[in-house]
């Protein structure tokens, strides 16, 4: 095949389609020359921890927004790959809630089993993309980082892979300029420890607000207030964490809420989001949506409506995640392959926008969750991904929602089946707000 794709970025997405080329490989297709640049010098996107914010060591923006001790924020059971279960990675059922490098772990697995790592080149940062109408392609500007030189490349396709939780929303509030103590976005946190023995606040009340302050608070901060600016996560909180609010300004260090009640804080996390950056695309290419579950402009999801050799891999908001962002890749590979045939533009876009319109027709978490499985659902119809138990998934997903609200610093304790092979995990040996060491090693001891 003379076909040339071009992935930009080596997360799970951009990994989930360098195995979706694999399988059809495997299967006897003949498959498009890839190449898979990845600014960083390891694959993993997020799930590849590193200790610096700002800026890494070639003046990159540090893309990782993950931190010491994150462990999953939704059961495991909802995110298994269909084709590389949890239980071949590890050989024994595992827990339901892993840590980061648990986690990091069984998604490297997968594709070191593959055998795609050639396919990258890490510490190459894309620049550029632009399309030629004459040629029909694209002219990719690649800069590697190691060697500081800057190259050309044309492909056929492109698929961004580059996630969109990376780059911080930042609101500014009145009386920071003159704030004495830390104010940092989530983007930037690291180790929970930092804020040991503080007063703290946090602005937001989406799964950062939730889990930084929930880990703030494992390990030992002195009071969380958080701030929410359109409704509360009206949790059970423990006794040292108050939901306020909006944030007006603060004075000083005395924060002050929209109730008109203050309180003295220490340092201030701004847990506000992610803006989808794509820099190193022109307008016409470029995505432009909040953080939504069926952004405008996207056909299914994933092909860029106005240019369908432009396809974009996991950019909605996310109950589901790896089985969805596979689900699109193998989607994506099949339109590449020629497997799956485009309706016309307009049709396209009044199918998008039907779905777009579907997204808020309900308001509650359970709607969000099916509409977000039916989705999942369409995709793999329409390709060899096995098929897996998407109402199953489903409901797991309300269970761990009911036993958030049940217990909010406990919900980690308790175990869901495996929606693939129907194996009950084990509950973990040690109860999450006790277990301290968020290692791969302490984590799986004990329960071979
Ligand atoms: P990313 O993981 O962001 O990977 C994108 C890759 O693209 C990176 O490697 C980056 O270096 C590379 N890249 C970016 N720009 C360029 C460029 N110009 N050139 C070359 N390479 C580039 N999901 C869950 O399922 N469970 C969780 O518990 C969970 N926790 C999360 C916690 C946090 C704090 C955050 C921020 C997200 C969490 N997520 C979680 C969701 C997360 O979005 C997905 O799990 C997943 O990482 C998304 O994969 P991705 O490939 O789309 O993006
Ligand atoms: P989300 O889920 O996009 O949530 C962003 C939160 O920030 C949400 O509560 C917003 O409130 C709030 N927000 C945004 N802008 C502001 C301003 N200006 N002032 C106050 N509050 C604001 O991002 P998260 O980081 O929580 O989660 C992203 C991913 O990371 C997620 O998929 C997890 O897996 C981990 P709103 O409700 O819009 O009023």
């Amino acid at each position: 095949m003379n076909t040339k794709i071009a992935i930009i970025g080596a997360g799970p997405c951009g990994l989930a389609q360098l195995r979706a080329f694999k399988s059809a490989e495997e299967a006897g297709t003949d498959v498009p020359e890839i190449v898979c640049f990845e600014k960083q010098d390891n694959w993993g996107g997020l799930w590849n921890y590193s200790w610096r914010t700002g800026l890494d060591r070639h003046g990159e923006i540090a893309h990782s927004s993950m931190y010491r001790y994150l462990w999953s924020n939704g059961p495991k059971e909802c995110l298994e790959f269909a084709d590389y279960y949890f239980e071949e990675h590890f050989d024994y059922p595992i827990a339901s809630y892993p840590p980061r490098e648990v986690l990091f772990d069984y998604i490297q697995g997968r594709v070191i089993k593959a055998n795609v790592r050639e396919k990258i080149r890490f510490s190459t940062a894309v620049r550029n993309v632009e399309f030629s109408e004459e040629s029909d392609t694209f002219t990719v500007t690649a800069h590697n980082l190691t060697d500081d030189q800057s190259y050309t490349e044309e492909f056929d396709y492109v698929v961004v892979a580059t996630g969109h939780f990376s780059t911080p929303n930042v609101p500014n509030y009145e009386g920071f300029s003159h704030f004495n103590g830390r104010i940092l976005h989530a983007h930037d946190f690291r180790d929970a420890l930092e804020f040991e023995g503080q007063d703290l606040l946090v602005i937001g009340s989406s799964y950062s607000a939730e889990d930084i302050g929930s880990q703030c608070y494992k390990y030992g901060a002195k009071s969380i207030t958080s701030s929410y600016r359109t409704a509360p996560m009206d949790f059970k909180w423990p006794d040292n964490w108050e939901e306020k609010p909006a944030l007006i300004k603060v004075d000083g260090n005395t924060a002050h809420f929209a109730d008109g009640s203050s309180k003295d804080v220490d340092a201030i996390i701004l847990c506000t989001g992610y803006l989808h950056h794509f820099p190193f695309l022109p307008d016409s290419l470029r995505l432009k949506t909040n953080n939504i579950l069926y952004p405008l402009g996207l056909y299914k999801g994933v092909v860029w409506e106005k240019n369908p050799k432009l396809l974009y891999l996991g950019m909605q908001d996310q109950w589901y995640t790896f089985n969805m962002f596979d689900a699109q890749a193998w989607y994506a590979r099949d339109l590449i392959l020629g497997r799956i045939e485009l309706p016309s533009f307009e049709e396209m876009q009044s199918h998008t926008k039907e779905w777009h319109e579907l997204e808020t027709a309900q308001g509650e978490a359970a709607y969000a969750i099916d509409f977000q499985g039916e989705y999942t659902q369409m995709l793999i119809d329409e390709t060899d991904y096995p098929n897996f138990d998407i109402k199953g998934v489903n409901r797991t997903f309300m269970d761990w929602k009911h036993n958030k609200k049940d217990d909010i610093m406990g919900f980690r304790d308790k175990s869901h089946a495996s929606l693939m092979t129907g194996t009950q995990s084990p509950p973990h040996h040690t109860s999450w707000l006790e277990a301290l060491d968020d290692s791969l090693e302490a984590y799986l001891k004990q329960e071979k």
